[in-house]
């Protein structure tokens, strides 16, 4: 198929000349198009930049065919679409992504070389957008990814944040965040569309006025910000599919700019402007940690009152909104999005006059919540005061949901005052605050879990009173993770392997790796495997000797610990089992050549203000730099902490990972998707009963997992009794060696008041139960010595991994959300 502009027998305008199936010849003309008349310069002249721009622009162009050739068969559909709403996307590069799901890669890499220009340079030039801290926005990253894959019909909404997740550099050891200035050099992949921009406004009061003979209140807002459009193109993998990510940027609007500018006060008029940009200046850095401040609240509104009436706009002028449900799910990605509640009843309520039960009626079946976490001080809640500041009509509108759903829980169980005050969508305590969990699961038709585990403590312990009122809203979807980023891009070699072994289909269709167990029992399969890691660990030491001079050492057993650094994660942990290897050394209780040579591998950044997370950064660095350079240990125990882990990073590391750290305390960690990630790839995990885990575990056997630590009952349990850490320091000899050598200054140049602060945590407080762990962790990582030691049983073990985690591919993840919640058939 040629598509020219001279395809007379076109029906529609005709599309420029771009030949498909792409060739070299066609690609490299619209690359040398778009470097020169885009970009203005020769080939000759190109920097690396403006040739990496042309480039992603040339793919941009490609996949944009596909995408007006899918607007074409969709137009006048009258589908159902998923619009998911999220604050953080954290996306990772584009380029080869894109190669890859435009099956672009082999013209590409052909038309570089026509051109004379290393591909490689240019990978290595892109920016990762961070637009997400950690789990939640890969999360959404990866579920965009799997709905384009699957042809399901959805529109992505977040925020174009100018800066996304800090740059993290050391300096002696500690936390320095640098601004994340993404967009400076070009934003190829995006396309501004100003003419689609949303007004959004903010402040005033509300005033009731009689509206034939029904009175009604109406908002009277005080300034506005104008919301810009910027699409991002999402292709599915090679199905000519492309949904689009729309990502809203802050403007100030015209009439609010020009009045103050009238008045002659340039000044002010640039303080205006400024204001409104800030907006969506920069992305919050706390993952399950919310500050609560006002311009979070702000972008939180900003972004979803945008987003439904963009997609509101999208609907025939004449539709019946009555019906919204048979158009749209709005998947509420956590609390952040919430506001849309209030949001869409104002609109149908104030905008459309609809009567207030229909609307709520409407409303309740147009949303369904995602809950991500089990740690209270994640649930959103936002005071009163402030949200009445922001957004008088909304807070109005909270209270009128609460009222009536405070009335329908006294209907069920009579004046239980205790119940009621457990339920209110409104806290008391310590301000009056409306808490966005209750909010979004008041409703929405559906609220899930993102882990087995996860979804039963939801409704045993996190909302049991709304298990209860409502039980059929609650479900699970276990997440998942995109094997096309995480298994056929991040990891080349084993890609290959398996497709050699199996055929592609497992690209699309993950459970076939299923197929691959047998081969677990091949002599030559496994050589082939192992081959493999040891390539993927040399390619990791290429990128971390150019990143940050760093390598894992020759015949090391690659032990990776890499997420947000958070207490309950419990690096700590991990760190107490460093260093009591180095002590058992440097003591002479542990023969040297009885230690099994290891890298431990850290990445985490840690939320600016949270000042235990640094401390425990900085303690990671400290134990690296004595135990690297200690002569006695050899070599053969090495702690690597690259700054600035991020999804462009964890594509190296992952790969070639022997062993996963998973070790969070148990009933914490909501799911994780990084323990997936390492178990897809072939690392085996070490791991708590905690999140998906449980699952990883059921799947790839107990043989094949190293399980240790207390379980949530357990934990449970010992929290009742008054759970004292002091007690397992005087028990456990190992763990008392660990914890006097970091206290007696080893670690800091002697200076005993550096780590203090860590070492009184967790003497006296250890919130997060490292101590009671540490024993069943120690003896876990014999285990793992002692299997790693049998090379041939490992491998073995490592290709069960990857052959029985096909279940965690995104795809499924999204294919339960289609069955459990949404209800949207793929389109064609
Ligand atoms: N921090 C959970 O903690 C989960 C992801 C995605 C998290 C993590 O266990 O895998 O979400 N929660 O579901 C929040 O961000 C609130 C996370 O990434």
């Amino acid at each position: 198929r040629r598509v020219t502009s001279s395809d007379a027998t076109a029906p529609h305008p005709p599309v420029p000349a771009l030949e498909l199936p792409p060739t070299a010849d066609g690609f490299t003309a619209q690359f040398l198009r778009n470097l020169n008349f885009d970009g203005g310069v020769t080939l000759a002249d190109a920097s690396t930049n403006d040739r990496y721009l042309a480039l992603a622009r040339t793919v941009r162009d490609y996949l944009m065919l596909h995408a007006l050739a899918d607007q074409q068969r969709q137009a006048g559909a009258q589908a159902k679409a998923v619009c998911y709403l999220s604050a953080e996307y954290l996306l990772g590069n584009q380029l080869d992504n894109d190669l890859l799901a435009g099956d672009l890669a082999g013209v590409a890499a052909d038309a570089m070389a026509a051109c004379g220009i290393d591909l490689d340079e240019l990978r290595r030039h892109e920016i990762e957008p961070g637009l997400g801290n950690g789990g939640l926005g890969r999360l959404a990253a990866c579920f965009i990814d799997s709905l384009a894959t699957l042809g399901v019909p959805s529109i992505g909404y977040g925020i174009r944040y100018e800066y996304g997740i800090f740059r993290q550099t050391f300096e002696d050891g500690q936390q320095v965040e640098q601004p994340d200035a993404w967009l400076t050099l070009g934003a190829p992949w995006e396309q501004p569309r100003p003419e689609a921009a949303q007004t959004v406004s903010f402040g005033g009061r509300t005033e009731t006025v009689d509206d034939a003979g029904t009175v009604r209140s109406r908002w009277i807002p005080e300034w506005n910000v104008s919301a810009v459009p910027y699409d991002y193109l999402v292709p599915g993998f090679r199905n000519g599919r492309v949904n689009t990510l729309r990502l809203w940027r802050a403007k100030a609007t015209d009439a609010f700019d020009l009045r103050i500018f009238n008045s002659g006060d340039y000044e002010q008029a640039v303080r205006a402007q400024t204001f409104a940009e800030n907006i969506s200046k920069v992305l919050y850095p706390e993952d399950s940690t919310p500050q609560g401040k006002e311009l979070r609240l702000q972008q939180q509104y900003f972004f979803v009152a945008a987003s439904i009436r963009d997609f509101l706009g999208r609907l025939p002028e004449d539709f019946d909104l009555a019906r919204l449900p048979e158009r749209v799910i709005f998947q509420l990605n956590d609390t952040h999005p919430v506001i849309a509640v209030p949001e869409l009843m104002r609109v149908l309520v104030d905008e459309h006059g609809m009567a207030w039960d229909e609307a709520w009626a409407v409303t309740q079946q147009c949303f369904a919540y995602t809950c991500h976490t089990l740690l209270p001080e994640a649930l959103e809640v936002w005071p009163v005061e402030l949200l009445g500041r922001l957004l008088p009509r909304h807070l109005e509108i909270v209270y009128r949901i609460n009222e009536e759903f405070l009335a329908a829980v006294r209907a069920r169980f009579g004046d239980d005052e205790m119940r009621i005050r457990d339920m209110s969508i409104i806290a008391e305590f310590p301000v009056r605050a409306v808490r966005m969990a209750y909010l979004a699961t008041v409703a929405g038709s559906r609220v899930n879990g993102v882990a087995e585990l996860h979804s039963q403590l939801l409704r045993d312990k996190v909302l049991p009173a709304f298990a209860e009122f409502f039980p059929e809203k609650f479900t699970n979807v276990t997440n998942g993770v995109t094997p096309r980023r995480f298994l056929r891009l991040a990891n080349p070699g084993l890609s290959t392997l398996i497709t050699d072994a199996i055929g592609d289909g497992w690209v699309t269709d993950l459970e076939r790796l299923h197929e691959l167990e047998p081969l677990a029992e091949d002599a030559a399969f496994r050589a082939a495997f192992a081959a493999v890691k040891a390539g993927n660990k040399r390619r990791l030491n290429e990128v971390l000797q150019a990143r940050d001079g760093m390598r894992v050492g020759d015949g090391h057993l690659v032990d990776v610990m890499v997420k947000r650094l958070h207490e309950y994660k419990r690096q700590l942990l991990k760190v107490l089992h460093v260093v009591s290897e180095y002590e058992g050394v440097v003591s002479g209780r542990i023969a040297l050549a009885d230690l099994q040579p290891r890298t431990v591998l850290f990445g985490a950044k840690a939320a600016p203000g949270y000042a235990m997370a640094k401390r425990i950064i900085h303690l990671i660095n400290a134990v690296g730099s004595v135990v690297n350079t200690d002569p006695r240990l050899d070599g053969r125990l090495q702690v690597l902490f690259p700054p600035n882990y991020n999804v462009t990073l964890a594509e190296s590391v992952i790969p070639a990972a022997d062993l996963s750290e998973q070790i969070s305390l148990a009933g914490k960690e909501a799911s994780g998707t990084g323990n997936m990630k390492f178990a897809l790839n072939g690392a085996l995990t070490i791991g708590t009963d905690d999140g998906a885990n449980v699952e990883i575990r059921e799947l790839v056997g107990d043989a094949n997992f190293f399980l240790f630590g207390m379980t949530e009952p357990e934990v449970a349990e010992i929290a009742q009794a008054g759970y004292h850490p002091a007690a397992f320091y005087q028990e456990d000899a190992g763990l008392r060696r660990a914890i006097d050598l970091i206290a007696s200054g080893a670690f800091s140049g002697g200076d005993r008041s550096v780590f203090e602060p860590v070492v009184s945590n967790l003497l006296y407080e250890d919130r997060f139960m490292v101590l009671a762990d540490y024993s069943a962790y120690m003896a876990a990582q014999q285990r793992v010595d002692a299997a790693y030691a049998d090379q041939d049983g490992w491998t073995r073990a490592a290709i069960l991994n990857v052959a029985r985690c096909g279940f965690f591919s995104s795809d499924r993840s999204i294919r339960d959300y289609i069955d459990r919640i949404w209800h949207t058939p793929p389109t064609t």
